[in-house]
């Protein structure tokens, strides 16, 4: 149910009384939104003087930032994407549908697995490479994720394939050496390929509220990030987690996951996503 269908339960509407605000205050706490978004939209509508549905919706828009930018394209390529994300978020499946979005723009793709810790990690996105049909670089349990990465650049040079998605590990985001290792992979891909990479995407759950808030604080501070991907928003009335994401970190939204197959990538949409959020 939209937010303002549950707002009506409380109010129908009108002059912002002290109850209304205390109530839509309550109704996004439970969305979601997270103290700081839900106290400054409280604010914005109690400045306005007035409560109603078109004034939340545009005050989440803003919240929301830009529409989510196409993936980059490389003026040199190969175009090097790298997927960050802890593990269970669907960085995995994300990188699958990435891999698809790229082919439907006409873009060739290799996949390569540099999620060397976790076992089943390589073949689970090979599976994905020979469905979609494109090459693809493995990775050996315990080796060195940044040398996948090298190797994947290397590959791709070679074959002429115009773009790379690496998916990397990510068991736990506080751990030190998981982001030190990323940070390797960074550098080691920007040594190969400069201007590399040219999207360092986060992917994040939907699903797990402010335990993606604390994700995306973790991985923000340290990998310099070009965009979220924000993913099981088909399994969650809480949309408003979104809201909360954006706020924590200054990363563009750019691309929502919405179910398990392929197809199920949407490229972020404010307008359309607000509009879903606070009246369906
Ligand atoms: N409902 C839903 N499930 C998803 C979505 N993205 C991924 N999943 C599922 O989440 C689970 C973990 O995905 P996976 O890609 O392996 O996560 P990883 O460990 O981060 O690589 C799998 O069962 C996926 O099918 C999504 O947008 N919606
Ligand atoms: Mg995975």
């Amino acid at each position: 149910m939209g937010l303002w269908k549950k707002l009506g339960r409380f109010f129908a509407g009108g002059a912002a009384d002290a109850a209304q605000l205390e109530a839509v205050q309550r109704l996004l706490l439970e969305a979601d939104f997270g103290v700081a978004a839900t106290n400054e939209t409280v604010e914005r509508l109690s400045r306005a003087g007035h409560v109603d549905a078109a004034s939340l919706e545009r005050i989440v828009v803003e919240q929301l930032g830009p529409p989510g930018a196409p993936l980059a394209r490389a003026s040199a390529p190969p175009t090097i994407m790298l997927i960050f994300g802890v593990n269970g978020t669907g960085k995995t499946t994300s990188v699958a549908k990435l891999a698809k979005r790229l082919q439907t723009e006409g873009r060739t793709v290799l996949l390569a697995a540099a999620d060397t810790f976790r076992a089943g990690a390589s073949e689970q996105l090979k599976i994905w490479a020979d469905r979609l049909g494109v090459p693809f670089v493995g990775a050996t349990r315990g080796g060195d994720p940044a040398a996948v990465a090298f190797d994947a650049v290397e590959a791709a040079t070679t074959r002429r394939v115009e773009s790379v998605l690496v998916d990397t590990a990510g068991r736990l985001h506080t751990d030190e050496r998981l982001r030190e290792e990323l940070k390797k992979v960074v550098r080691v891909v920007g040594k190969r390929q400069p201007g590399a990479p040219h999207e360092s995407l986060l992917v994040l759950d939907a699903t797990v509220g402010q335990n993606a808030v604390r994700q995306a604080e973790a991985f923000a501070t340290a990998v310099p990030l070009t965009g979220l991907v924000i993913t099981k928003l088909d399994g969650t009335a809480k949309g408003g987690g979104v809201v909360a994401l954006r706020r924590a970190v200054p990363v563009p939204i750019r691309f929502l996951g919405t179910g398990e197959s392929v197809e199920d990538l949407e490229l972020f949409d404010p307008v359309k996503f607000a509009h879903r959020l606070v009246n369906e």
